[in-house]
C-alpha cells in the first residue's frame, strides 16, 4: 500500500541514516536520494497514521498557483506555515526595533520567557502583514521561489517580448498539444535569484509524463524534513497532479517524489516512532469540481477529501 512506502523509509532513515549537523543546530538522521512511488488510483495519498491538515496543503497549493510569494494571502487563509520565514526578514531588517530575537527558532524551543516575548512579537507581525499594506509589501515576501518563479519567471535581454514567464500556462499547454514530450518541465530554481531567498525552494523541479492515457509527475525535492515537511509535499504534489490531469483530460498515473538530503530531525524522533507504532486507515479519495475549466480558477471549495479517517495529529516542533 501507499503510505506503507512512507513508514518503511522513516524506519530506514531511523536504522540506515547517518548522524549529519544542520543548518539549524537541530542535528538530523540522514539519508541521500531516496525514492517513493505513489498511485494514486489506488487512492489520495493524505497519510493516515496522523492526522495532516488538509486545509493547509490547498490554501498553500492555491498561494503557488496564484504566482504569489507574499505570506498574506496564507494569512487570510489562516494559515501560519510560512511566518517564520517572513519574520526572519523583519527581525533582521534595521527598521526593527522590538526586543533582540536573533536565533528564535533554537531559543523558543529551550527558553520559556524568550519564547512568550517571540510568541508577541510574532502574532504583532502577524497582524501587521494582514492590515498594513506598506508593511506586507516590505516585509510579506520570501523571495524568488516556488509561485513567483511558477507564474512569473522574469526573462533577461534574450527574450524579446515578454517580461515575465508563465510556466504553468505553458506546461498546460505542452501537455495538451505534444504529451509525449520529454521537456514537460517546472523549475523552482532561478540560480541568479533562489539562492538569496529566506528559505531557497525545497521542491526544485518537476517532470510530468503522459502514457496509456494517464498523467504521472515526478518530484525532485532537495531537502526533505521527512516528519514535518514531507507528508505535506506528498498531498500537495499528488493535488497538483490531480488539478492538472482535470485540466488536461488525463487519468492520474504516478506521483514519484525523490528526495536527495532525506531527513529526520533528532527532535522529531519520538514523534516518529509514535507514528511508526500506529495502524494504517484507508486512504481518502480527492474530489475536484468539475464545473472548473481552468487550473487557475480553483477555489478551496472546489477541492475536497472525501472519508478521511487518520489517527490524531502528532505536534513536532519547526526547525528554523
Ligand atoms: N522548515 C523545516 N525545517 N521543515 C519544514 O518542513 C518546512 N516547511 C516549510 C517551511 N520551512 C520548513 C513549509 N511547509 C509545517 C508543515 C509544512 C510546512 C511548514 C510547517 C507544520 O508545522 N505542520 C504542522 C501543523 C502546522 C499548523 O497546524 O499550523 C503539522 O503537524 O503538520
Ligand atoms: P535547508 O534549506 O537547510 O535544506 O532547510 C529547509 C528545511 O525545510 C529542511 O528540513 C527541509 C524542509 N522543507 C521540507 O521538507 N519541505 C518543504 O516544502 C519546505 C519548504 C521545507
Amino acid at each position: 500500500q501507499n503510505e506503507q512506502q512512507y513508514l518503511d523509509l522513516a524506519q530506514k532513515i531511523l536504522d540506515e541514516g547517518t548522524l549529519k549537523g544542520d543548518r539549524t543546530g537541530t542535528g538530523t538522521h540522514s539519508l541521500f536520494g531516496t525514492q517513493m512511488r505513489f498511485n494514486l488510483q489506488e487512492g489520495f495519498p493524505l497519510l493516515t497514521t496522523k492526522k495532516v491538515f488538509f486545509g493547509l496543503i490547498k490554501s498553500e497549493l492555491l498561494w503557488f498557483l496564484r504566482g504569489d510569494n507574499n505570506i498574506r494571502f496564507l494569512l487570510e487563509h489562516n494559515n501560519h506555515i510560512w511566518d517564520e520565514w517572513a519574520f526572519k526578514n523583519w527581525v533582521e531588517s534595521d527598521a526593527y526595533d522590538g526586543p533582540d530575537m536573533s536565533g528564535f527558532g533554537q531559543r523558543s524551543q529551550h527558553d520559556a520567557e524568550f519564547n512568550k516575548a517571540y510568541q508577541e512579537q510574532k502574532a504583532i507581525f502577524v497582524d501587521k502583514i494582514l492590515h498594513d499594506d506598506d508593511f506586507k509589501e516590505t516585509y510579506g515576501y520570501i523571495g524568488d521561489v516556488y509561485g513567483k518563479l511558477w507564474r512569473g519567471w522574469k526573462t533577461n535581454s534574450l527574450t524579446a517580448g515578454e517580461d515575465t514567464i508563465d510556466q504553468v500556462n505553458r506546461l498546460i499547454n505542452q501537455i495538451k498539444t505534444t504529451p509525449d514530450s520529454r521537456r514537460l518541465i517546472l523549475t523552482a530554481w532561478n540560480a541568479e535569484t533562489t539562492p538569496q531567498a529566506p528559505l531557497p525552494s525545497c521542491h526544485v523541479l518537476s517532470q510530468f509524463y503522459v502514457a496509456d492515457g494517464k498523467l504521472s509527475l515526478q518530484l525532485y525535492q532537495r531537502s526533505g524534513d521527512f516528519f514535518l515537511g514531507v507528508p505535506f509535499n506528498i498531498a500537495s504534489y499528488s493535488l497538483l497532479l490531480h488539478m492538472v490531469a482535470a485540466q488536461t483530460g488525463y487519468e492520474v498515473g504516478d506521483f514519484i517524489h525523490t528526495i536527495g538530503d532525506t531527513h529526520i530531525y533528532n527532535n522529531h524522533i519520538d514523534q516518529i516512532n509514535e507514528q511508526l507504532s500506529r495502524p494504517m486507515h484507508k486512504l481518502p479519495k480527492l474530489w475536484l469540481n468539475p464545473e472548473v475549466k481552468s487550473l487557475f480558477d480553483y477555489t478551496m471549495d472546489d477541492i475536497k477529501v472525501l472519508d478521511y479517517d487518520s489517527e490524531p495529529a502528532i505536534k513536532a516542533p519547526v526547525a528554523v
